[in-house]
């Protein structure tokens, strides 16, 4: 017998970082959340959290996630007839934006108590098995110089991380090589190093610094242009060694559809959250299987290495451990993989002192 939802809660908290993070468009110091409780008629708990960027999207959230639960309650626990059922009732609305946040992290707490209630880790459950998964560390090398750059990429290769990513889109293209070169050189041969700019540039100044930075050997360049010029992006990508990474701002499969078929990169990389949850991931990760793209991951490392573990063409997991202050258990690293937990769900329990003491109100 399937269960039935029978809560959906919903609290904003607003975390403290180990390393404030200046990206192309501004910094962050503070990180914005929103945890999703999902409660079933067997007694299981689907735990979920999104990501908000800014505090000031946090009330918002909340209130759609409120405003949304009485459409959830009451529904069986099948999320992908779940999530079916409301991007059908949000058509008219849009499901990008706050909306598609919210659905997203009731599809995520969704599948989370359903692996909870088949006793599996949700890898297992969606038929992989678990392995642990490269990660690279994102923790850090915001913008802020060759100096200052340089002296945390050490400090994040502890803990054997062997790949890095740096933010770029510097004001002038010296300042992205000289970023780049400090990096390089405190690196130990054969560690990996991304970059990302945020969508800072437009194509023709992706091509001139791109093809400047071809020679340092990176992994991949990520959103040199505006997301949604996929047309700009495929001209970036199709003139550069270095391969082209987007999908951060994917909102659900059928965008990344569009941005693959305009061959707007070589890399794709959804946000679990934006893509649309598990149930988008999945599609989106037989879109990439289709057109032979690597496949990597954006933020929510917890559900995305298990995500990682059913994803045909997996590539690379970015780990951040922003949402640590308020879990009972990180997610476990070793030797730069992330090691999913081989216990029921994707591993997300609260720890209620903590979200106590960070609540946003
Ligand atoms: C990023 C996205 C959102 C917040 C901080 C940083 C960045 C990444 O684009 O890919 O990590
Ligand atoms: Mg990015």
């Amino acid at each position: 017998m399937t269960s039935r939802i029978t809560r959906l809660t919903a609290r904003a908290v607003f975390l403290p970082m180990n390393r404030s993070l200046t990206t192309a468009t501004g910094a962050i110091t503070q990180v914005p959340f929103v945890l999703v409780d999902l409660e079933t008629s067997a007694g299981a708990t689907g735990r979920s959290y999104l990501f908000c960027i800014t505090p000031a999207a946090l009330k918002a959230t909340v209130a759609a996630l409120d405003d949304i639960a009485p459409l959830v309650v009451g529904h069986s626990l099948s999320p992908v007839a779940l999530s079916g059922m409301l991007e059908k009732r949000f058509t008219l609305l849009g499901t990008t934006g706050i909306i598609g946040m919210a659905l997203a992290g009731i599809d995520m707490a969704a599948w989370d108590a359903k692996a909870i209630e088949g006793g599996l880790p949700l890898a297992r459950l969606l038929g992989g098995e678990l392995r642990p998964v490269a990660a690279y560390n994102s923790c850090g090398l915001g913008l802020m110089g060759p100096e200052k750059v340089a002296r945390e990429a050490g400090e994040l290769l502890a803990g054997g991380f062997r790949a890095l990513k740096l933010r770029l889109g510097y004001a002038t293209l010296e300042e992205d090589l000289a970023a780049a070169r400090a990096v390089k050189a405190v690196l130990p041969p054969g560690t990996a190093l991304m970059s990302d700019y945020n969508q800072a540039l437009d194509p023709t100044e992706a091509i001139r610094r791109g093809r400047a930075l071809d020679e340092m050997g990176l992994t991949w360049i990520e959103e040199p242009v505006r997301a949604e010029d996929h047309a700009g992006c495929a001209r970036v990508a199709a003139a550069l060694a270095t391969p082209v990474s987007i999908g951060e701002n994917y909102w659900g499969p059928r965008d990344m559809a569009r941005a693959v078929a305009a061959q707007a990169s070589d890399y794709v990389m959804p946000d679990a959250m934006r893509i649309g949850g598990v149930s988008g991931w999945l599609r989106a990760a037989a879109i990439a299987d289709a057109a032979a793209l690597p496949m990597s991951t954006h933020l929510f490392p917890e559900v995305s290495a298990h995500l990682m573990c059913v994803t045909p063409t997996a590539h690379w997991l970015e780990y951040v451990d922003w949402i640590n202050p308020v879990l009972t258990t990180p997610l476990a690293m070793r030797d730069g993989h992330a090691v999913p937990a081989d216990l029921p769900g994707c591993g997300i329990t609260w720890d209620e002192a903590a979200v106590a003491r960070y609540a946003f109100s």
